[in-house]
């Protein structure tokens, strides 16, 4: 079994045990001028936050990959997002500031919890996998506790996502993933993820953003798999091209598990990236690859 398979695997209770430090100094404040930086998956986990933080009602909340972040804008405070705390673009960023940052990581010992202000340090979420899944979505957990969501029921929607049976096979073409709101940033990651574990063809949209033009990608044998809330026609229109729609309202064995009995609530977002996350990783084993350790793919991007 890979890491990463072990990984997805304990995301349950590690968001339980995220939620846990919702108290933590140095998260923004309610009303704060916010900028949130990361790169890659954590970038993507960035853009679900400031999505759901300004849909809240906590204050103006920005994303920007931290090599795009406006310096000449005047921000209450920085959220850097870092696994590793090293990345080369979050460092230099936080060596130009002056705004007060709070980084969320997995070592206190690295440079972006020296540089910032304040460091909540999810060790217990970190990885061996190159491949980011756990630490990328407790991260998630612990800002929509700060935000004020329980964990509780997400993370019971989290224990059926890490066993619910696939819902697509492994011999399918291409995957476009959705989403609205907040969920567009889930919809990258789940893209990334295929790319990464699998080097498999996957792409991420706005879901309406998605009849302009890359519908003419979708085809028999290809999937699209939208996140959160479907706009309207969408699914016939998907299915209109021969391509499988896929939604967590639809996946198989809710009934089975309690919660979804009849199918009515779908499992949250979060969740239902766990069970593309566990696509990625079976499309890289059905391909003989190691999810663990992607081509091309460090754990930290450190520029010279
Ligand atoms: C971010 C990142 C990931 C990528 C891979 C390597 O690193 O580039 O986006 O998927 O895991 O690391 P970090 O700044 O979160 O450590």
């Amino acid at each position: 079994m890979s890491h990463v398979e072990t990984e997805i695997a304990g995301q349950p209770d590690c968001w339980r045990r995220a939620a846990d430090l919702a108290g933590s100094p140095g998260l923004p404040a309610r009303g704060e001028r916010v900028a949130v930086v990361g790169c890659g998956t954590s970038w993507f986990m960035g853009q679900a936050y400031a999505a759901l933080r300004e849909g809240a009602g906590h204050g103006e909340t920005d994303a920007f990959q931290a090599s795009e972040f406006p310096l000449g804008r005047a921000y209450d405070r920085i959220v850097a997002i870092t696994r590793s705390g090293t990345t080369t673009e979050v460092i230099d960023l936080l060596h130009r500031v002056r705004t007060p940052s709070v980084v969320i990581t997995t070592d206190a010992a690295q440079p972006a919890a020296t540089l910032a202000t304040d460091a909540v340090v999810l060790d217990f979420a970190d990885e061996q996998s190159v491949v980011q899944t756990r630490f990328a979505t407790s991260t998630l957990a612990l800002l929509r506790a700060h935000l004020g969501e329980d964990l509780g029921p997400i993370a019971g929607d989290a224990e059926v996502a890490v066993r619910l049976p696939l819902p697509v096979q492994a011999d399918i073409e291409q995957i476009t993933f959705l989403g609205r709101g907040w969920t567009v940033g889930l919809a990258a990651e789940a893209a990334l993820k295929c790319r990464e574990a699998a080097m498999f063809w996957a792409e991420a949209y706005p879901a309406m953003d998605y009849r302009h033009g890359p519908i003419s990608i979708a085809a028999p044998r290809r999937v699209v798999w939208a996140f959160g809330e479907v706009p309207a026609r969408l699914a016939d229109d998907v299915e209109a091209t021969g391509a499988a729609f896929v939604h967590a309202r639809h996946h198989g064995g809710f009934a089975a598990l309690g919660r979804w009995c009849g199918g009515r609530t779908p499992m949250d977002p979060m969740a239902d990236l766990i069970v593309a996350q566990r696509v990625a990783v079976a499309l890289a084993n059905a391909r003989g690859l190691d999810p663990d350790h992607p081509r091309n793919l460090t754990r930290s991007v450190v520029l010279t």
